[in-house]
């Protein structure tokens, strides 16, 4: 089943055509209204009559989270803000998070291209969904909250934690739709476990995962673990939130666009040159449809690839490898977007303490835990252990603070975080996911 089938099986001309015309109107649009990008197009000796095919996609300057940043909060709207009716926020790479606005209509756009990728996994009216994607700043919940609505299914909004009662609730109301990212998803099978409560006993039939990389490994744990189907969802606070690429049941590899409103590429990192299907790059979007918040050629700094080749579901949207990595060094930990450049912000505020220092990520059953060792200068490390202890206590308070994770600090010795010669180490994932 489909949710809009006449576009979602679009010959790929009647699409092009779509996409064509709406760049065009967004083009124009960006130019009048969002001053720092018009400034951009200048500079780049651009201007919106210049797009007359696709192709000439590439004329335009890229998008980037330092445009954001330097933009902050607001800067980048290209509506008043007294038609926006929504924010939300994500990490950006020093303490200005990524801030993004959403007209009514937006809000509507979101909910339809939800309510499509749920359609993907089979999801329909009948079923009683269990969001545990977080409410809040975080577009995992209200995004997929306001699909579910759309959709007409019945969306249980328990946002995440307090895994136990998770699972009393997903028995006692029949939750045949689980929303949560595939960490959590794993945890909610050991508080099963705890709990005493068998996969039979509940009528879970689909899980629908995202907002950190996981692998095929991981896929099988959740779909054996929970009885269920585990399948893949992309996106990005940028671009929309969840619902930017979806993996229907039926595709052997990757997630379909929805290209309609979202238009993707693939860049060579390095030189920026577009790549051909097939190829691996840094995947790049550009808003389509998006109101207050629209973005050209946005690079995205996930790892991807796409791939044309027709599916079994009968949609003709490209689709999308799962996201292989990233470009720069973001880590997702607990579902939270950290950037070492972050916790480097925290530290160098502090009194005491060298800028050494070095992320470590391990896992602790299927939650993450991030330490940070921290070098101190010499007259602290010689100090009482009290000093030291409230020291450490203060920079987990304000990495706490400025991140929303709590990880744990280790005061080293002067010295003892080994140098490098060129870029330096900061972060060793040993996570095996
Ligand atoms: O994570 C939106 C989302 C919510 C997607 C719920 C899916 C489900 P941000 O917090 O802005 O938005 O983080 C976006 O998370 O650039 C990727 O690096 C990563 N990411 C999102 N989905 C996937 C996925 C939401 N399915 C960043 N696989 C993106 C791998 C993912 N990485």
């Amino acid at each position: 089943m489909m949710w809009v089938e006449e576009i979602e099986t679009l010959p790929r001309a009647g699409l092009e055509s779509i996409q064509l015309k709406r760049l065009q109107a967004l083009v124009r649009r960006m130019y009048d209204k969002v001053l720092p990008y018009r400034a951009k197009m200048d500079a780049a000796g651009v201007k919106p009559g210049d797009i007359q095919s696709l192709a000439d996609l590439r004329k335009l300057p890229f998008t980037t989270k330092d445009d954001l940043r330097d933009n902050y909060p607001f800067g980048l709207f290209a509506t008043p803000m007294d038609d926006v009716i929504r924010v939300h926020a994500s990490s950006g790479t020093t303490g200005k998070s990524t801030v993004v606005g959403y007209t009514a209509a937006d809000i509507g756009l979101w909910a339809s291209v939800m309510a499509r990728c749920l359609t993907m996994a089979g999801v329909t009216k009948g079923d009683m969904v269990h969001n545990a994607y977080g409410y809040g700043l975080f577009t995992g919940g209200l995004g997929a909250h306001y699909g579910i609505e759309a959709l007409g299914a019945t969306v249980i909004p328990v946002s995440g934690g307090n895994s136990k009662r998770q699972i009393t609730i997903m028995r006692d109301f029949g939750s045949t739709v689980l929303l949560s990212t595939p960490s959590y998803a794993l945890n909610l099978a050991d508080a099963m476990i705890d709990s005493g409560v068998s996969p039979e006993e509940l009528k879970l039939r689909v899980g629908i995962h995202g907002a950190e990389p996981w692998s095929e490994n991981m896929r099988e744990e959740v779909e054996r673990k929970l009885g269920i189907r585990a399948v893949d969802i992309y996106g990005l606070s940028e671009i929309i939130g969840p619902g930017v690429a979806m993996e229907c049941l039926h595709s052997d590899h990757g997630m379909h666009i929805l290209e309609d409103n979202f238009l993707p590429e693939i860049v060579d990192p390095d030189t920026l040159e577009p790549l051909p299907y097939g190829e691996t790059g840094e995947l790049v979007f550009t808003t389509l449809t998006k109101e207050a918040f629209p973005l050209i050629r946005y690079r995205t700094k996930d790892i991807s690839r796409l791939f044309l080749e027709p599916c079994g579901c009968g949609r003709t949207l490209i689709r999308m490898e799962k996201v292989t990595g990233r470009t720069d060094d973001m880590l997702i930990i607990r579902g939270v977007n950290v950037f070492p450049s972050q916790v480097e912000h925290v530290l160098v505020g502090i009194e005491g303490v060298e800028p050494h220092y070095q992320i470590e990520v391990t896992r602790d059953g299927n939650l993450d835990v991030m330490a940070v060792l921290v070098e101190v200068s010499d007259h602290i490390f010689s100090d009482e252990i009290k000093v030291l202890e409230k020291l450490s206590k203060k920079i987990q308070a304000e990495i706490k603070d400025m991140l929303g994770v709590t990880c744990k600090v280790k005061l080293v010795e002067p010295r003892s975080i080994q140098r490098s010669e060129g870029k330096a180490q900061r972060v060793i994932d040993r996570r095996k996911m």
